[in-house]
C-alpha cells in the first residue's frame, strides 16, 4: 500500500522532470552527499554534543535497521514530536531511509493536535520526548495507543518508564537489511498546514518535490561548507527544514547549530561561540534580537545573514536590521503547501526592505486574482493562487476541502492577498484565509471555535485577529454565554484541559449579547476586527 497523494498531472511532472527540478533521488540525498564529500566535517552541533556527517549517516542508520527489526515496514507512517535537538534530524533520516513517511508536531503541540494527527495518519510509530509534559509518564500514550490501534511502537527520547527508550534505537548495532525509501516520485513526508478549518491538515510532500524546494533555496541563498546556520524556530517547521534550513545546510556540507527557542541572550551566545552566519527568525523574534543588541552587538560579529519569513514584516524594523544587527537581511514569504519567495541576496535596498520578496523557480505560476478569479494589474491587491514543482496538488485525505483549496486547474488559493509589482515581487498585504498569525504560529479559527462550542454555556463564538505590537496580531474570543459569570481564567483551563496547545489560548475574551452577522447571515468578523482596531486605537 503506498500514501495516497493528489499528483502533478503527467505533462506537468514530465516538464519537471525535463528541466532537472525533480532528480528522481530521496530527500536523504541530502546527507549522503555531504558524506561523500565532507564526511568529517561537523554537521549538527546540539549544546555540548558535536556530530560529523559520518555520525548522522551512522546514527540514523542504526535507528533505521533497528525500526526494520522492529518490524517497521516502507509506507507505514510515524508521529514525530522531538524538540530542535539534533535526534530529531536523526529520526529524520532514519524514517526516510526505510521509507517510512513521518509528520513532525511541533514541540508546542498539546493530547488535541497529536491525536488529530494520529486518526488521520493511523501511525505505528511514535517518536516523542520524555521532556514534554505529555510524555513524563505513560498515560497520554497508553490513551493514543488504545484509540490508534494501528500504534504499535512507541520510542521515547531521555529516562522513562513506560516505553523503549529512543537512545538504544541510536545504538542498534546490526546491519541486517538493504535500506530503501519510497520512491522520489511519492510521500516522503507531511508537512502541517497552519490551516483554517476544524481539523488541522496534513500536506504530503514528495522526495522530488521538496528536494527541488531545499536545493533551489540553497543555491539561491548562497550556502556551501562555510555556512554556520542557527536552527532557533521549530526545527519541524518548512522555514528552519527547507528555506533552505538545515536540509540545505546538510546538502552542501555546512553546520546547524541547535537552540531551543529564539531567545536573544542564548542565542546570541551561540553565535559567537559558534561563529555563526547565518539565523531564520519571524518578525516578533528579530524585534527581541534588535533590543538584546543594544548591548551585546559584539557577539553578532560573524552573522551575516538575517532571513526574515513567517509574517508580516513592518519596514521600519526590516530597514534596521543592517544597520542595527549589521549582517544582510533577506525577506522569505512561504508556505508549507510549496511555494517560496525570496528576496534575493544582490538585491537593491528598497526590494530587501519593502517587498517579501520574489518565486524561486521559473516555472512557479504565480497568479494574483480578483474575486472573479481575473487577473489584476501590477500593484493592485489580489488573491495569491499559485502552481508549481513544488506546491501540493492536494491536502492528505481532504476530498471536500481540497475542492475549495485548490481550483479546477490546480492552483493552491493561497488565502493571502498581495500586491505583485512588474517585476514579479510580492507584497503581502492581508489575508482572506480565517486564520490568526501570531507572530508566525498560524491559529485556524474555526478549530478553536468549535472547541469554545464545546462549553456548555457558549452558544457562539467568534476568534479574530487583535493588533498587537509585538507579535503583530494576537487572538479575541468573541463570546455569547448563557453564564454572566463565565470568566477569562475559566476558559483558558477549560481549553488547556480539553489539550489544546497555548498559543491557540484566546489572547483576550469579549463577551456579547449577539455576534454581528453579514447580509447572508454568516458572522461578520470584519465588524468584529473593526472594533478591535479602532478599540486599539483609542486605547494609544
Ligand atoms: C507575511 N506573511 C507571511 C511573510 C509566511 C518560509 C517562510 C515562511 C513559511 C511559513 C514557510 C510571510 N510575510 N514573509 O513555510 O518555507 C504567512 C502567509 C502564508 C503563511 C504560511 C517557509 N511568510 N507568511 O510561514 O505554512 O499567510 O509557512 O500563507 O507556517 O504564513 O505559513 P506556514
Amino acid at each position: 500500500m503506498t500514501i495516497e497523494f493528489t499528483p502533478w498531472p503527467e505533462p506537468m511532472a514530465r516538464r519537471y522532470r525535463d528541466l532537472g527540478y525533480w532528480e528522481d533521488k530521496p530527500l536523504s540525498d541530502v546527507l549522503r552527499v555531504s558524506c561523500v564529500k565532507r564526511p568529517s566535517a561537523t554537521a549538527i552541533i546540539c549544546a555540548h554534543r558535536y556530530f560529523s556527517y559520518t555520525d548522522i549517516d551512522r546514527l540514523s542508520n542504526n535507528l533505521a535497521q533497528s525500526l526494520l527489526a522492529r518490524g517497521l515496514k516502507p509506507y507505514d507512517t510515524a508521529l514525530v514530536q522531538l524538540p530542535n535537538i539534533a535526534e530529531f534530524y536523526i529520526v529524520f533520516f532514519a524514517l526516510i531511509k526505510i521509507g517510512v513517511v513521518p509528520v513532525n508536531a511541533l514541540y508546542s503541540h498539546q493530547r488535541l493536535e497529536l491525536t488529530a494527527y494520529a486518526q488521520q495518519l493511523h501511525p505505528t510509530l511514535i517518536v516523542a520526548s520524555a521532556s514534554h509534559p505529555l510524555f513524563s509518564e505513560g498515560s497520554f500514550l497508553e490513551d493514543l495507543k488504545r484509540e490508534i490501534p494501528s500504534l504499535q511502537q512507541a520510542l521515547i527520547y531521555g529516562e522513562n518508564h513506560y516505553a523503549d527508550l529512543l537512545e538504544d534505537g541510536l545504538n542498534f548495532p546490526e546491519q541486517i537489511a538493504q535500506l530503501e525509501p519510497t520512491p522520489a516520485g511519492e510521500v516522503a513526508f507531511f508537512q502541517l498546514s497552519g490551516g483554517s478549518t476544524g481539523t488541522p491538515k496534513l500536506i504530503p510532500r514528495t522526495h522530488n518535490d521538496y528536494l527541488y524546494s531545499v536545493r533551489r533555496s540553497a543555491e539561491l541563498c548562497g550556502l556551501g561548507p562555510q555556512t554556520r546556520f542557527l536552527c532557533a524556530l521549530p526545527a519541524g517547521h518548512n522555514f528552519t527544514l527547507s528555506s533552505p534550513g538545515a536540509l540545505g545546510v546538510f546538502d552542501n556540507g555546512g553546520t546547524v547549530i541547535t537552540a531551543p527557542d529564539p531567545e536573544p541572550f542564548n542565542c546570541f551566545s551561540l553565535i559567537s561561540q559558534h561563529q555563526i552566519n547565518m539565523v531564520a527568525l519571524v518578525p516578533p523574534a528579530v524585534a527581541l534580537w534588535l533590543k538584546a543588541a543594544e548591548a551585546h552587538r559584539d557577539k553578532l560579529a560573524t552573522l551575516s545573514l538575517m532571513q526574515v519569513g513567517g509574517a508580516n514584516f513592518a519596514e521600519s524594523i526590516a530597514r534596521r536590521v543592517p544597520e542595527e544587527l549589521g549582517c544582510q537581511l533577506q525577506q522569505v514569504f512561504g508556505m508549507a503547501e510549496g511555494l517560496v519567495n525570496y528576496t534575493r541576496l544582490d538585491d537593491d535596498d528598497p526590494l530587501i526592505f519593502c517587498t517579501q520578496g520574489c518565486p524561486m523557480c521559473p516555472d512557479d505560476e504565480v497568479l494574483v486574482v480578483d474575486e472573479n478569479c481575473q487577473p489584476v494589474p501590477p500593484g493592485e491587491t489580489g488573491m495569491l493562487i499559485t502552481r508549481g514543482p513544488y506546491t501540493i496538488r492536494g491536502y492528505y485525505k481532504s476530498g471536500e476541502h481540497n475542492q475549495a483549496a485548490f481550483d479546477a486547474g490546480g492552483f493552491y488559493r493561497t488565502g493571502d492577498l498581495v500586491q505583485r509589482d512588474g517585476n514579479g515581487y510580492l507584497r503581502v498585504v492581508g489575508r482572506q484565509k480565517d486564520q490568526i498569525n501570531r507572530g508566525g504560529e498560524k491559529i485556524a479559527a474555526e478549530e478553536v471555535e468549535n472547541l469554545l462550542l464545546r462549553h456548555k454555556s457558549i452558544s457562539q463564538a467568534a476568534l479574530v485577529a487583535m493588533p498587537d505590537d509585538l507579535l503583530g496580531e494576537k487572538s479575541c474570543a468573541f463570546l455569547v454565554s448563557s453564564d454572566p459569570d463565565l470568566r477569562p481564567l475559566v476558559l483558558r483551563k477549560y481549553l488547556r484541559d480539553l489539550g489544546v496547545a497555548q498559543f491557540k489560548l484566546p489572547d483576550k475574551f469579549k463577551f456579547v449579547r449577539s455576534l454581528p452577522l453579514t447580509p447572508i447571515g454568516k458572522t461578520d468578523k470584519k465588524k468584529l476586527r473593526k472594533v478591535l482596531r479602532e478599540k486599539a486605537v483609542t486605547s494609544k
